[in-house]
């Protein structure tokens, strides 16, 4: 069926503009990021000594089947995991935390709950910048994500008026 109707539209003349149009609109709908998990994440600028920090921010698995995240790596610094803060009698605490996400689930990593936690940074964060991480899917799959890193006291995403990708 699909072949006859591609018959079809050759015996049709379209103009430049139209085959580029329809072209484009084909190359929009197979963009590769649709069959891999997407992170888009934002952090705050390390303050003055510290050596941890956490990524916010939300995934997305576009794809039809099940993922589950497996590591993260995160080159300057000595850990990344998911972690999630449980309150346990008025404390909060942080756990660390896996993460599966079903056919086109979306999850929302935010302060005071789940982040990524950067352990022992071998550089501060810096405000304007966007780093890159490694995200292990258990499917064996890698994707390298980054996150915009804001001010000290960023409380949402933030997205700076120009990129810089540190480190420099
Ligand atoms: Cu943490």
């Amino acid at each position: 069926m699909v072949t006859k109707k591609r018959c079809k539209v050759r015996k049709l003349s379209f103009s430049k503009n139209q085959i580029f149009l329809v072209l484009v609109f084909c190359l929009s709908h197979y963009v590769p990021a649709y069959s891999q998990p997407i992170f888009e994440g934002w952090s705050r600028a390390s303050p003055l000594g510290a050596r941890n920090a956490a990524v916010y921010g939300s995934f997305y698995n576009p794809t039809k089947e099940k993922i589950e995240l497996s590591d993260v790596v995160f080159e300057h610094s000595e850990s990344a995991s998911l972690h999630q803060i449980v309150w346990e009698k008025g404390v909060a605490k942080m756990r660390s935390a896996s993460l599966s996400l079903g056919p086109r689930q979306k999850f929302y990593l935010e302060p005071g709950g789940a982040h990524i936690m950067l352990v022992n940074l071998a550089l501060p964060l810096d405000s304007g910048c966007v780093y890159s991480l490694d995200l292990k899917w258990k499917n064996g799959r890698i994707t390298t994500a980054q996150f915009f890193v804001g001010e000290i006291n960023q409380n949402s995403k933030s997205l700076p008026e120009s990129i810089t990708v540190c480190p420099r």
